[in-house]
């Protein structure tokens, strides 16, 4: 049987004996990107770990998310994470430059790489053929202090992809029509690895498009072949050295498969308030819109753009709806300048923002309450773009432009316009302008906190009993956004925790931070895919810093289980998921002697000492995992092990 194009670059990378085995595997990583809001908690970590130099072949911190500097929080972490980049040898990319993940495809990932990167659209690199994973903070931060990743032996989906996206679909509408299949959750513990005829039509940004929504379905990350069609977007780029083919064997052997006929695909939309509520977007058109927003990591590129262009080029947008646009690079807006596509977007009325993250994470542009936005983004979450009254949709540039000109959700097959075909251009603007090198020998570099950079919360070593109520219940599908939410008000914050920790759950309740200070702490029940959503660590380590010490639920996101238990939080998993409903919020529960039960690998007991009974729930985690639990972290595990060689020498 051949090999899949996951593990023949797993493979080359392989640092781990055998996978076969072995319930996880370690890999070297080629590659890190950071992004500001997880990176300033990826250079402290580092720093705490004592770090020297970087074992990367290259590394960069992009800023990106919060670019708004409505106080000195912002520009201190931006001068933070400036420092810690210049004494680690990590490219800066300024704000103004662009999304981390456009960046990334334009100017340094690589076919056959491995990528980690803290932020959990990482996988959009996989349009390049790069195994590109995301991770929590404190992981990334391994990776470059020890230049490697652990992660869970994957299985490997192959999705096929036959015939031809007609016309006025695109890579979103396959991205939301997979996601309609998958769900939520139907990606969790694999890799997608897309292959067939149908692949060979898609640019590098189509590709990029579907594999950033891949993290929407919970999947470790998705990845499209090297092939041709990689080779010719970076020869545009000038970086055909960067090219290597990698491909999967014909005969290559997945754990599941399916196929999709591009060709049957219509445009589709995710309708409030999740990315699998997909329909097609002909069954829920004529819902006014008061706002489009173009842009994020899922929908930035050059052609996404000049299709919006090409549609709104001559005409005005409706007098109700509000259109902006955030360009992916700043390439992007520098060739867009240059060729007229922007005089055309700024004639019909649309707002051009900064090249950033912008409205996706809130940063402006909340709709009005109880507006209705169409967005091109990647998640729908309630609250998510600022107003907890707003119904978000999710849509493709083609969509959200012909609506922004008819002012009604449109099907664009319908509207009686002229489909828009973008060539590439022969040569991609490349300038370097936004871009920090490393000086190639570094000076004594002080890291430069400013007082919004409060030192984060480190757990302690498992303790024989842990005995604490139930201090939240709470359903399905929890995503990082509850859990800690990110907006214009708290983005400000990430370096703080202290000050995040007020509005810990917010989206749920108000008053976690008191119930847990009250009860000195506690546990959390969960339901199904506990934490999806975004890599951010600020969901684990606001809840360590309240107090929380274990997380019971039916099922857990991949990045939240892993940043929990680097946290040293329990993430235990209910043997029987019924038995969720034997739990009340303030029941008090008991967990005795978790740590050999760990090491035993045996079921840990819970014990309801308000209801008088007992569950079973395991530890889905690998032996590593449970020795960092013990230890109360990844941190103090890695601590420790510096003491030990140290002791040694
Ligand atoms: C997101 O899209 O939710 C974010 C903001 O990019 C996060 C990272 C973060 O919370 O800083 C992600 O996707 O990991
Ligand atoms: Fe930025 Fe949005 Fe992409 Fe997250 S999903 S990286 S906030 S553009």
């Amino acid at each position: 049987m051949g090999k899949s194009l996951t593990y023949k670059i797993i493979e080359k990378n392989r640092i781990s004996e055998s996978h076969e085995q072995k319930e996880d595997l370690t890999v070297k990583v080629n590659q890190t990107l950071t992004q500001d809001s997880t990176g300033t908690m990826v250079y402290l970590q580092l720093d705490a770990m004592g770090v020297q130099e970087i074992k990367t072949d290259l590394s960069v911190a992009y800023i990106d998310h919060n670019t708004l500097q409505t106080g000195f929080e912002n520009a201190d972490d931006h001068a933070f994470i400036k420092s810690a980049a210049a004494k680690y040898g990590i490219i800066y990319s300024k704000p103004g430059n662009g999304i981390c993940h456009q960046l990334h495809l334009e100017r340094f990932g690589k076919p056959g790489d491995i990528l980690l990167g803290s932020d959990s659209h990482t996988p959009t690199g996989g349009g390049l053929g790069m195994l590109a994973i995301g991770a929590g903070g404190l992981d990334v931060a391994v990776a470059m202090a020890q230049g490697i990743y652990t992660l869970k032996v994957p299985k490997v989906m192959n999705i096929e992809l036959a015939g031809k996206l007609q016309p006025w679909v695109s890579a979103k509408d396959a991205a939301l029509y997979v996601l309609k299949l998958l769900t939520v959750k139907g990606g969790v513990g694999y890799i997608i690895e897309y292959s067939g005829e149908g692949i060979r039509n898609l640019s590098v940004t189509d590709r990029a498009t579907i594999a950033n929504m891949g993290a929407e379905a919970g999947a470790t990350t998705s990845i499209f072949p090297g092939d041709e069609v990689v080779r010719d977007f970076l020869v545009r780029q000038g970086r055909e050295k960067d090219y290597t083919p990698f491909e999967a064997d014909d005969d290559a052997e997945y754990d599941k498969k399916l196929i999709i006929d591009l060709g049957i695909i219509r445009p589709m939309a995710a309708k409030p308030h999740s990315p699998d509520n997909v329909d097609e977007v002909r069954n829920i058109k004529g819902v006014k819109v008061d706002q489009v927003a173009i842009g994020s990591c899922t929908n930035s590129s050059y052609t996404d753009l000049m299709k919006t262009a090409a549609i709104l080029k001559g005409k005005r947008i409706h007098p109700d709806v509000s259109l902006v646009i955030a360009p992916g690079s700043s390439n992007i807006l520098k060739m867009m300048a240059g060729n007229g596509a922007l005089g055309d977007l700024l004639a019909s009325g649309a707002r051009i923002i900064e090249a950033a993250c912008g409205p996706c994470i809130g940063m402006g542009q909340a709709p009005r309450s109880g507006g209705i936005s169409l967005r091109t983004f990647n998640r729908n979450f309630k609250g998510r773009c600022g107003t907890e009254t707003a119904e978000v949709y999710l849509v493709s540039p083609e969509t959200a432009a012909v609506s922004a000109l008819t002012g009604y959700l449109t099907s664009p097959d319908e509207a009686g316009l002229k489909n828009p075909v973008v060539e590439l251009p022969q040569n991609f603007a490349v300038y370097d302008g936004y871009f920090i090198f490393p000086a190639e020998k570094k000076e004594d570099i002080e890291l430069v906190m400013g007082p919004n950079i409060k030192p984060f919360p480190v757990g302690k070593p498992l303790p024989q009993k842990l005995e604490c109520k139930l201090l939240l219940k709470v359903g399905d599908n929890i995503t990082t956004d509850d859990i800690m939410p990110s907006n214009a008000r708290l983005l400000p914050y990430r370096s703080n925790i202290p000050e995040l920790s007020e509005y810990c759950f917010g989206t749920i309740t108000k008053d976690f931070r008191d119930r847990a200070r009250e009860n000195g702490g506690g546990f959390i029940l969960g339901g199904e895919n506990y934490g999806q959503g975004s890599s951010r660590e600020h969901a684990a380590l606001v809840p360590l810093y309240l107090g929380v010490k274990a997380i019971i639920a039916k099922s857990f996101a991949r990045i939240h289980r892993d940043n929990l238990i680097n946290s040293g939080i329990l993430p235990l998993v209910l043997t029987d998921k019924n038995q969720y409903d034997l739990f009340d919020e303030y029941d008090e529960i008991e967990i005795d002697n978790a740590a050999e039960a760990l090491k035993s690998r045996n079921a840990i007991k819970v014990l309801n000492k308000t209801k008088g009974l007992e569950v079973l729930c395991r530890f889905e985690g690998s032996e590593a995992d449970a020795e960092i639990l013990r230890a109360g972290g990844y941190l103090n595990c890695i601590r420790a092990m510096r003491k030990g060689a140290e002791g040694n020498v």
